[in-house]
């Protein structure tokens, strides 16, 4: 599963997904010759961009991904990545 993240705001957002390390394979568009294993990447304000390659293979349910700041989480800045059962 490739996610794509595009900043439209004025801060930076430290984003994290539960349940999985992921592969960080592009920020601000350029593509990493060594894609880095990580749960969370800054993805940069103002138009910044980041890419996250994963194997989809968590276990059935809903999974959090969020930014980790905290007043940004509070304000909703969150969804779920949904595995179904096989
Ligand atoms: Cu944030």
């Amino acid at each position: 599963m490739l996610v794509r993240f595009k900043n439209h705001t004025d801060m930076a957002h430290p984003m994290h997904l539960h349940g999985r390390v992921f592969k960080l394979v592009e920020i601000n568009g350029q593509s990493l010759k060594y894609p880095l294993p990580k749960d969370t990447t800054l993805i940069p304000p103002n138009g910044g961009t980041g890419a996250w390659l994963f194997e989809a293979t968590s276990p059935p349910g809903h999974w959090v991904l969020h930014c980790h700041n905290d007043v940004h989480l509070a304000a909703g800045m969150m969804t779920e990545v949904d595995y179904l059962q096989s």
